[in-house]
């Protein structure tokens, strides 16, 4: 349907830029490393390229700490590169999407450096500055400003000597949150906005941005949070997700820099816990704030309390959590749809069945599940090659600033360290984050020096070349699924309904657009099932597409996908 806006039949693909190409030898994926693999982008067939951050960093959290706006890190290469890569996309017919990390900024950022030169800084208040809490000393246990836990351990607060108060930091203490409230900073955000719109970009993907606003009392006063059990800190979260002020700042967002602009722009806000109620604000057309959000309740499902206490996946869960997003957003608003990126562990190990017998096709049966479900699907980097999580050893094998700091917490905190390994093997985001498979090589075609963080041994087996030509590849498979989504209207935009809510291994569902239903049946598991039992309209329906080769119609094999049409 041609009245629908042009995302709601695209896909994106993220590159992690650091783990994606390196172009010379430094181990260190770059902007001239990604121009070199534009090809597999293209054959791949995905619409938008979506690229983490490349700007000047101290690179503490990889780029998500930026120093300069409206750079190029010298170690990703520079601004020519990234005006050839916007060329080269759109000569392609695709678009490029910028990580807009706004919520925070490196402490080295200039802004910051003014702010905290003194508290009668002109930037002072672009920060969050709080002397300590009555009747403490600066630096005492317990003098923090309010009791809040941040995203990546300890408090989030650090005490500045010189100038005798707090700073906020919603992540690391490298990473100063910003003061929205100041309309200033506002204006500079907007600003450096319009100013890569001027250069070609076409949209952001708004990182935390469901953070900026913060529930603040008019004499300036933080609130604490309820104690997180073990801990002597709070949870804060009520006092900044989805703040009071998110959908003003939004809206203004969205009318100072794209009003008036002629293009085809998408804006999805990353929005750790924000609610189906929230997400149709945040989504619904006439309120002019994003375009869509990602949200995070499917990849909660199988942690508890913290991220590093795992718990196994219920179907049950899963298709309830999916079944009421589809629901709340298919009149107003728009899903987008993700397993992978550089947050998460990889899907075929956490969701699917890494075993070398399931791998492919639990990888494939994922991938079908996911794109046949209404909403813009997300690929990232590896997702389309079946990478699973790397098989840490040692805590010397790990890079993230958050693994790092949880480990050093909670041993400090005295859990047991080989306990502590364990969870950061299964949970650490460096399982995403470990170079693209390109070949077999030594290096995995990646690199030819040493790569920042190992490379998989498993490449010499699972890479991009051993998959190109290959029809039964994870790879031809996503391929495929992208394709059908352009060709079929009734993939992007038909009506969700769920089948079997309370079945713990198969997950099916329709899609219905003006007379066309798909019946979409995938089964999650190493168990065969009768088809003839479980879903009786599947029989003698054409086969659209399938993970598995062509076999017996009536058995549901372990991982097996497929496709149908009823009609
Ligand atoms: O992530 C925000 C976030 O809340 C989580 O995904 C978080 O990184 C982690 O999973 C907590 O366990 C965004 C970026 O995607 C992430 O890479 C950054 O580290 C973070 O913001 C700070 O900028």
């Amino acid at each position: 349907d041609e009245r629908q806006p042009w995302w709601t039949r695209a896909v994106v693909y993220q590159v992690y830029p650091r783990s994606f190409h390196d172009s010379d030898g430094d181990g260190i994926g770059d902007l001239g490393g990604i121009l070199q693999r534009l090809d597999h982008l293209a054959d791949l067939g995905v619409d938008v390229l979506w690229l983490s951050p490349v700007y000047p960093s101290p690179m503490a959290d990889n780029g998500y700490d930026i120093s300069d706006y409206r750079g190029v890190d010298p170690m990703f290469g520079s601004l020519e590169q990234l005006d050839e890569l916007i060329a080269a996309l759109h000569a392609r017919g695709m678009k490029l999407l910028m990580d807009l990390v706004v919520n925070h900024t490196s402490d080295a950022h200039p802004w910051f450096e003014e702010s905290r030169a003194s508290r009668s800084s002109p930037k002072r208040d672009w920060y969050w500055w709080r002397p300590p809490r009555g009747g403490f000393s600066g630096g005492d246990p317990g003098a923090e400003p309010t009791n809040w836990q941040a995203a990546f351990s300890g408090p989030t607060w650090t005490y500045d000597e010189a100038s005798g108060e707090y700073y906020l930091h919603l992540f690391d203490r490298r990473q100063p949150d910003l003061n929205w409230e100041n309309p200033e900073v506002r204006q500079a955000v907007h600003e450096m906005m319009r100013w890569w719109l001027d250069r070609g970009v076409d949209g952001f993907r708004m990182d935390v941005i469901n953070m900026i606003s913060k529930d603040v009392a008019e004499d300036g006063h933080l609130h604490d949070g309820p104690p997180i059990p073990g801990t002597s800190l709070g949870d804060g979260s009520a006092s900044f997700i989805c703040g009071p002020r998110i959908h003003e700042f939004l809206q203004e967002m969205r009318h100072e820099v794209f009003a008036g602009r002629n293009g085809t722009f998408l804006t999805v806000g990353e929005m750790p816990g924000v609610t189906i109620e929230q997400a149709r604000l945040f989504t619904d057309p006439a309120r002019a704030e994003v375009d869509m959000v990602f949200q995070f309740e499917h990849v909660n499902l199988d942690h508890e309390g913290s991220k590093w206490r795992h718990v196994p996946l219920r179907m049950r869960d899963l298709k309830a959590s999916f079944g009421r997003w589809q629901a709340g957003l298919a009149d107003v608003g728009w899903n987008s749809l993700y397993w992978d990126n550089h947050d998460q562990p990889r899907a075929v190990s956490r969701f699917g069945d890494d075993s070398p017998e399931f791998r492919r096709d639990s990888a494939t049966c994922l991938a079908t599940l996911l794109h046949l479900h209404r909403g813009t699907p997300y690929v990232y980097q590896g997702q389309e090659i079946g990478m699973a999580n790397f098989p840490f050893t040692s805590l010397e094998e790990f890079a993230d600033v958050e693994s790092l700091n949880h480990h050093v917490h909670a041993v400090s905190a005295g859990h047991d360290p080989a306990e502590v390994l364990a969870a950061l093997r299964t949970m650490s985001r460096d399982n995403a984050r470990t170079p693209v498979q390109w070949d077999a090589s030594p290096n995995a075609g990646f690199t030819t020096g040493t790569p920042w963080l190992a490379v998989n041994p498993d490449h010499v087996e699972w890479n991009a070349a051993a998959q190109r030509e290959d029809p039964a590849s994870v790879l031809a498979h996503y391929r495929r699924l992208i394709a059908l989504r352009h060709e079929l209207p009734v993939v992007a935009l038909g009506d969700f309904a769920m089948l079997l809510p309370e079945h713990d291994h198969v997950y099916a569902f329709t899609r219905t657009l003006e007379g066309t239903t798909l019946l979409v049946v995938c089964n999650l598991s190493r168990t065969s099932y009768e088809l003839a039992t479980l879903l009786p309209e599947a029989l003698g329906a054409e086969l659209v597409l399938g993970n598995l080769p062509d076999d017996d119609p009536m058995v549901l094999r372990p991982w097996e996908a497929r496709v149908l049409r009823l009609d």
